[in-house]
């Protein structure tokens, strides 16, 4: 059968190595092609160690992650990295070129591919002010591009790939407003049909997503829409208001 990007946490606690305590205990819940799945929660509850179990930067250590049905231990890895996108929280770029850059993940792309991408991830203009374009140098780490299109980089990357499923690790936060809004337009009709699951700190990320979890000390304490949270969640009422 063909892999659709059903993404299963079952049970799911995870402590890192070497660690006395678990930063996730007991996560489960579902995310199918088409939501998207937002997780919120103050900074160290577990938002991006979530996140690392699917791609299998870690294994959890109970419980089990599953991708359209089968245990993500079971899988090659080259087939979770071409059905999965993680954007990571700290973007990492390589020096090279943008192209270099956006390729990373598929060397296959054609331009036309890396452009659309840029286009998507509002990296485009800046990509084409440069000199040399998509041949412009990036410096070790990205240290010659600003934060914010380092983030638009790094998206661009993701979408290049054409993943079944998209992890978005709070990647807008060093958008403005205005970008942000623009990105997130654009990117839901490439993602329509995909599995997004974002995490993210402003709240006007997250509230049209199909379920939001909250997160707190590992722990989901509450789920469901930003209307519901918004009557049943104390935890949500004080990360709406802070
Ligand atoms: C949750 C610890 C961290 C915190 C807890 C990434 C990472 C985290 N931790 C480690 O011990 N080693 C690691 O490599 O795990 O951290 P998190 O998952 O990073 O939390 P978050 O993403 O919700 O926080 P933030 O600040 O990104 O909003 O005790 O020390
Ligand atoms: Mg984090």
């Amino acid at each position: 059968a063909a892999l659709t990007g059903v993404v299963e946490y079952r049970n799911v606690t995870f402590a890192y190595p070497g660690a006395e305590s678990p930063v996730l205990s007991n996560i489960s819940f579902t995310a199918r092609p088409g939501q998207t799945i937002a997780i919120i929660g103050s900074t160290g509850a577990g938002k991006t160690s979530l996140l690392s179990l699917l791609p299998r930067l870690y294994d959890p250590v109970e419980g089990q992650v599953l991708l359209d049905g089968v245990p993500v231990d079971k899988l090659d890895r080259a087939e979770i990295t071409k059905r999965v996108a993680l954007v990571p929280q700290r973007p990492y770029l390589f020096s090279g070129t943008i192209e270099h850059n956006l390729r990373f993940g598929k060397t296959e792309a054609t331009d036309q591919e890396l452009w659309d991408a840029l286009r998507v991830a509002q990296g485009e203009s800046f990509v084409r002010e440069k000199k040399n374009g998509l041949g412009a140098r990036i410096s070790q780490g990205g240290t010659n591009v600003s934060g914010g299109q380092r983030q638009r980089l790094c998206i661009a990357r993701a979408l290049v790939t054409k993943p079944r499923v998209y992890l978005f690790d709070d990647s807008f936060s060093a958008l403005d407003v205005a970008t942000d809004a623009r990105l997130r337009t654009a990117l839901k009709g490439i993602t329509r049909d995909a599995t997004v699951i974002i995490v993210a700190q402003r709240i006007s990320t997250i509230t049209e997503a199909d379920q939001i979890l909250v997160l707190d000390n590992g722990r989901i304490v509450d789920r469901g829409t930003h209307e519901e949270l918004l009557e049943t969640s104390p935890t949500y009422q004080e990360i709406v208001e802070s």
